[in-house]
């Protein structure tokens, strides 16, 4: 990828995964460290898990939520966040995670398409609210004031993630599409990459690992997300930083 190729974008999307806050000191899912109490996510963020354990759902993310706490966001972030900045044309920055380093960044128009973990959701109304840390059944939802009605805002397998359409128009008119820090093994965030490509997109793939996906990428930038993304926004803001 070369600094010729880079002057034809004009539209970027932009897809991240648990990857670029690892550096954050948050856990990847499918890292070393990526089991909870001994589940996998696949067993956590499931509507079944939820109706058949609640109580051990709400305490993973009330964990989580207490872990963002003590945590920043990281170089990458910081990146994003000034190029979104800086670009002259449209910059669509797509993540998959649900902290809220992206926006603690700085990034203002982004699409969190997996949800908030600062959010909670009523099941009655769907209305979506600000959540405090630790949160359960026993809370009284907000707008219906009813026990056992407030979930965690965030997408579980099986159900539709967030900003489909808007995400399904960004990726069919981008010349160029980046993935940071994901493992490409959840859909249809993996499908991204072909839709990319059908629209005609150059793409790169930003992640320490080779992923599943990594044979649909035309470009692969080796390496942690702190090194590898302030690096893509210098070449893509050149001298005007
Ligand atoms: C670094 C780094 C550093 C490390 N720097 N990088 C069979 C076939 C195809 C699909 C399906 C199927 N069966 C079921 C499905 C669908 C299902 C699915 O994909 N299942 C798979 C398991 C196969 N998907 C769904 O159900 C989705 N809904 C859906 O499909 O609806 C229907 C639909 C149809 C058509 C259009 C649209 C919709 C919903 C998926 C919801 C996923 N939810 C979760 C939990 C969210 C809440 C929470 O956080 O708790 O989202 S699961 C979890 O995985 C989370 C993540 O966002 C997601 C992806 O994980 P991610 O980000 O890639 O993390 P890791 O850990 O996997 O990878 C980290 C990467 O970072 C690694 O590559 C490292 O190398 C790298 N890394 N250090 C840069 N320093």
């Amino acid at each position: 990828m070369d600094a010729l190729e880079i002057a034809d974008w004009h539209n970027i999307v932009i897809l991240t995964g648990a990857g670029i806050s690892a550096e954050s000191g948050l856990s990847t899912f499918r890292g070393a460290d990526g089991l909870w109490e001994n589940h996998r996510v696949e067993e956590v963020a499931t509507p079944e898990a939820f109706a058949r354990d609640p109580a051990m759902v709400y305490r993973f993310y009330n964990a989580r939520r207490q872990q963002l706490m003590n945590v920043s966001p990281n170089a990458a972030h910081r990146a994003l966040a000034e190029l979104e900045r800086c670009w002259s044309s449209q910059i669509t920055l797509i993540s998959q995670n649900v902290d809220d380093l992206h926006q603690r960044a700085g990034s203002k128009a982004l699409l969190s398409m997996h949800g908030e973990l600062a959010k909670m959701r009523c099941k009655s109304t769907e209305r979506v609210h600000d959540a405090p840390v630790n949160f359960d059944g026993a809370d009284l939802c907000p707008c219906c004031q009813l026990p056992g009605n407030l979930r965690p805002h965030v997408v579980w397998f099986g159900e539709m993630p967030l900003h489909m359409d808007e995400i399904t128009l960004r990726l069919a008119d981008c010349d160029a599409f980046i993935a940071i820090g994901t493992s490409a093994t959840v859909y249809p965030a993996a499908g991204f990459v072909s839709l990319a490509q059908a629209a005609g997109a150059v793409t790169l793939e930003i992640n320490p690992e080779p992923t599943s996906a990594s044979s649909q990428f035309d470009h692969h930038w080796r390496g942690p997300a702190t090194e590898q993304v302030p690096r893509l926004v210098a070449a893509l803001l050149g001298p005007h930083r």
